[in-house]
């Protein structure tokens, strides 16, 4: 059972949910979520967006999302955020297409336009509102073919992280954190969430501002509602863009984004803007926006708080297992850091602190590093469904703030499996009489059982993670 991603749920994009890994669907142009931004600037070439799911809030955040491992989600490809979506951290290609260009438009957009107009005015927009937001607007068929192109692509978990959490991130984190001290303790009072990680959200989505994406949200929104594959979706997103104009908070020309619908500072949906996004600055508008990020950054925290936000608390810390540790225990039960400690669970640094229920993350398996994640984690997870983007919230923020590297490094060259080799490792465990609780390319808890039961039959440690490797000791 796939869970319900919620981008998946509020998108409808169940289609294209990758479901492992790091599999993520190209991305939209601005973030970095993975999406393709254009290679250079503030962050190098590295640049990508992580995705950030603004929009769900309505969806609880689902543990065994389409992933890999039970209980550990890689990544959502669709997200609400607007984006900041799966693409995560990819890197943009040097020839990434510049946005959209209007053409001439074609009559079934216009017969579409006449009919949202009326839907629109049932629903409180006005006629002058709707025609001044749609003076400009245009069908973009770039807009189509970006939306028909996304395919799931991997890399490795060592690869998304280094992006995510690169020197130059980290350093102009800390450049950005130091100059606008004061911004992010204004935040941090209002919100009670730390600045540190609204920071690294601000990184990670659009490379602290620097990627915000250049399409008209307008035009674009109205080609993806007209083109119908989710059309009630992008109507709703329209609909949110028609009260921002109708409202005064912005308006058609100022506001672009990436091409999926994602953006400002910290790459919010509309819908996503119209529950949580504030007017920071004092001026009655809620301008995400403008080239000021204050009332973007307050939104981000603002939808953390709002999705339970513990103040003064940590997300999770990174830990060392002992030898001969049980990996059945990782990444499923939520136990408190006392029974942890009893099973020989140690920090790499400081102590082991209690912050109530914890579980035991292991995104590459017994090579890579281990964390112990608390209820902070999981709100993350409500801005992008991916244990990778909300664990690379936590480390980037903390190392913003300060704090040194992983003390246990991510395993080389350990990408993630692409939905038909996890189905293939699904028919081979079968075939050698491993019960995986059916062939459906999700690995679960009975695939996971099963994959732990052919490594002990191997003579490997039983992490239930699925390897490249091991789906090469498969094939044999
Ligand atoms: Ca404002």
């Amino acid at each position: 059972m796939r869970a319900v991603f919620k981008a998946a749920a509020l998108l409808a994009i169940t289609t294209s949910l990758p479901g492992a890994g790091i599999a993520l669907a190209r991305a939209p142009e601005t973030s970095l979520r993975p999406l393709s931004r254009p290679a250079g600037a503030a962050t190098g070439s590295t640049a990508a967006a992580l995705v950030p799911a603004v929009a769900a809030a309505a969806t609880p955040a689902t543990r065994d999302a389409g992933v890999v491992v039970p209980g550990v989600t890689l990544a959502v490809d669709s997200s609400l955020r607007p984006q900041l979506r799966p693409q995560r951290l990819g890197t943009a290609p040097a020839n990434a297409a510049p946005q959209a260009q209007p053409v001439a438009n074609d009559p079934g957009f216009e017969a579409w336009k006449r009919g949202f107009r009326g839907r629109a005015m049932a629903q409180g927009i006005t006629g002058a509102t709707f025609d001044r937001a749609f003076r400009g607007a245009r069908f973009m068929p770039d807009v189509i073919a970006k939306d028909r192109n996304q395919s799931e692509f991997t890399k490795s978990i060592r690869d998304y992280m280094e992006g995510a959490v690169s020197d130059t991130r980290v350093r102009n984190g800390r450049r950005e954190y130091s100059q606008q001290s004061a911004l992010f303790s204004r935040i941090e009072r209002s919100y009670g969430v730390s600045g540190r990680y609204i920071a690294a959200i601000w990184g990670l989505e659009t490379a602290y501002g620097s990627y915000r994406g250049t399409t008209p949200l307008i035009s674009s929104m109205a080609t993806l509602a007209y083109e119908g594959r989710r059309g009630s979706f992008y109507e709703a997103q329209l609909i949110a863009l028609l009260k921002v104009v109708q409202h005064g908070d912005s308006t058609p020309e100022n506001m672009q984004g990436s091409w999926a619908g994602a953006s400002g500072h910290t790459q919010f949906m509309p819908t996503s803007y119209l529950s949580y996004a504030v007017d920071f600055t004092g001026d009655g508008r809620r301008d995400i926006w403008a080239e000021d990020p204050s009332d973007s950054l307050a939104s981000s925290a603002n939808y953390l708080a709002r999705h339970g936000w513990k103040s003064g608390q940590p997300w999770g810390q990174e830990v060392v297992l002992p030898q001969g540790f049980d990996y059945s225990q990782a990444n499923g039960p939520e136990k408190m850091p006392s029974a942890w400690a009893r099973l020989g669970v140690r920090p790499a640094r400081g102590e082991l602190r209690d912050y109530g229920q914890a579980r035991l993350l292991l995104l590459a398996g017994a090579e890579g590093p281990a964390f112990l994640v608390y209820h902070n984690f999981d709100v993350i997870k409500r801005y992008n469904n991916a244990d990778t983007y909300a664990l690379a919230v936590g480390i980037l923020g903390d190392r913003i703030a300060g704090a040194g590297d992983l003390t246990r490094p991510w395993p080389q060259g350990e990408r993630m499996l692409k939905r038909a080799e996890r189905i293939e490792m699904q028919q081979l465990l079968t075939r050698r009489g491993y019960d995986t609780g059916g062939v459906d390319g999700i690995l679960g808890g009975r695939s996971t059982a099963a994959i732990r039961a052919y490594q002990r039959s191997i003579g490997s440690v039983p992490d239930g993670h699925p390897s490249v490797a091991l789906l090469t000791r498969l094939r044999r």
